[in-house]
Formats: C-alpha cells, structure tokens, sequence
C-alpha cells in the first residue's frame, strides 16, 4: 500500500476519533443525555473500507450496526448533521429520533439500525437482492450469531450478490468474550456456506488485500478489532487496550501527526459551534 493511500486512510480514521472524542466528553459533561456507542479504536475498518470504495467509485449501499458513528462519517456522512442527532435535535440526520445506534442518512445509501442485533443482516441482503447494488453489511462478532443472519448468509451466497459482510469483532458483546460464547468462528461459518471469507486484523493493509474481489463475488471479513471506551458511555475498560489508530499515527510519523492535530481543532470547534446553538 503506497504511503498516500495510507495517509488518506488515516485522514478518514481522525475525523472518526476526533469525533469521538468529543463525543465522550460531552457525555462526561452531560452534554449529550441519550446512550451512546463509541465507535473509537474501531475506525480503521470504515476507514479503509471506504477509501477503497472511494477509489473503485463504488456508493455502497450501508447497513450499520448500533456502533456506527466512524461508518457514517468515513463514508462522508455530514458531521453537523451527526452531531445534532446527538443532540436529539429535528436537524440532524435521523431527525432526532434515531440517536447514536441508528444512524441513517439518505445522503450516503446508508441505512438506520433498528435495535434488534443483527437484523441488518436480512434487511440488507433483501436490498442487495433487490437492487443488485453493491453493499456492505456490518455486524458485531455477537450480532453475526444471530440465526436470522445464519440465513441470509446462505441466500447472498446462493444469489453471488454483491456483497461484503463485515464483522467487526471485538471480541465483546457488551463485556462477554467470544470464547464464553462459541467454540466457532465466522470466516468458518462464512466458507460453509461457500462464501470467501477471511478472518484478518484492522490493519489497512490486510483489508486492501482482499479489495479485488468486493463486491465481484460475496464476501464475509471478520476483522478483528478493539473497543477503546465501554459498551455503551463514555467509560474505558482495560487502559492497555492495543490502539490501531495510536499505532498507525506513530508508524506514518509527522505527516499524519499534523493532519490529526488539524482534525482535533477543526472538530472541537465545529462541536462548540453547533453546541453554542442551543
Ligand atoms: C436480538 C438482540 N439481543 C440482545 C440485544 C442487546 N444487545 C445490544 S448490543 C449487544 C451486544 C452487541 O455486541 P456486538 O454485536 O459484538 O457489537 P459491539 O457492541 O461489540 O460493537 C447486546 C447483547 C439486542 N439489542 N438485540
Ligand atoms: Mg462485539
């Protein structure tokens, strides 16, 4: 992966942690009132994912999860616009009424959540299956466990829609670790039902990889990743959590160091902005 591609990637993962950074701080601040679902120490999958949708010009059609605010905003989804759905405010992306776990956004094809872990998985391949447009799905590494998910798995692989899966494995559903759960896991499940399925890290460069066969044939990636703050709130578990976008940051040096300092000024104010508004 060349140096820039990896910069812009970086770009798109900095907007995601300075928004949530923000986020948490005006939940500590009780600013924001309604639960919320960090995304932070998520955002290199959104992020790469939609630089290499950028570069083959592809708009996907999205269907989130609850944890979806770097899905939104790495897909180009309007930041005021998020930062008011925080806010519960009518001007904001969902109207108000949606808030963090159901992020919707005509603007970017993407799709709010409804609540109930997994459903996107039917909801979408009904869509893909429909339109024949291409599309990702994300998932938890709990919400893929989901029967109803187990279903449309096999129907996106007899149809060969258009199709990423992409399962954002924390390895968490709320504070349950996977091996309490499962003795499985699902780039197995995803080859069973003759699926490609690939289980890699959240490095950029791992996900690149598999980037010649998007949406040619469909696809399941479990990414292995890592929550930063808690489930819901503004929380953190474990402080030595590994941190992809703290190592990314020192790997691509200066560069990347000054765009993240830029991010930072620029989203804090737009936050005091829209904040000062009310
Ligand atoms: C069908 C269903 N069961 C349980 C819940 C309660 N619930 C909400 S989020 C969550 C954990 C989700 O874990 P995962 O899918 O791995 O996503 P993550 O929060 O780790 O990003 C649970 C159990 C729910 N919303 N829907
Ligand atoms: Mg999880």
């Amino acid at each position: 992966m060349n140096k820039n591609f990896r910069l812009e990637i970086f770009k798109k993962a900095s907007l995601c942690r300075n928004f949530e950074e923000r986020v948490i701080e005006n939940v500590n601040n009780k600013k924001i009132t309604t639960p919320v679902y960090v995304s932070a120490g998520q955002e290199f999958i959104a992020a790469t994912l939609s630089s290499i949708c950028k570069k083959k010009k592809i708009k996907p059609l999205i269907f989130g999860q609850h944890r979806c605010h770097s899905t939104y905003l790495a897909f180009g989804g309007n930041i005021i616009k998020l930062i008011d759905e925080l806010l519960g405010r009518e001007s904001g992306c969902t109207k108000g009424k949606g808030g963090s776990a159901s992020i919707h956004s005509k603007d970017i094809n993407m799709f709010g959540h409804d609540g109930l872990m997994g459903s996107n998985g039917p909801i979408g391949v009904g869509a893909c299956f429909a339109t024949k447009k291409p599309t990702i799905i994300f998932l938890g590494d709990a919400a893929a466990e989901e029967d109803y998910v187990l279903g449309a798995l096999g129907w996106a692989s007899h149809k060969k829609l258009p199709i990423l899966f992409i399962v954002e494995d924390n390895d968490l559903s709320i504070l349950t670790k996977k091996s309490v759960r499962r003795n499985w896991n699902m780039k197995d499940v995803a080859r069973s039902f003759k699926l490609e399925g690939h289980d890699i890290k959240d490095d950029p460069k791992e996900i690149e990889k598999h980037s010649n066969l998007f949406f040619k044939k469909p696809m399941l990636l479990n990414i292995n990743t890592n929550r930063i703050y808690w489930h819901a709130g503004s929380g953190i578990d474990n402080k030595k959590t590994f941190d992809r976008f703290r190592n990314e940051k020192t790997k691509l040096g200066n560069q990347a160091i000054k765009i993240d300092e830029q991010y930072k000024i620029n989203i804090k104010k737009l936050w005091k902005l829209q904040l000062e508004k009310q």
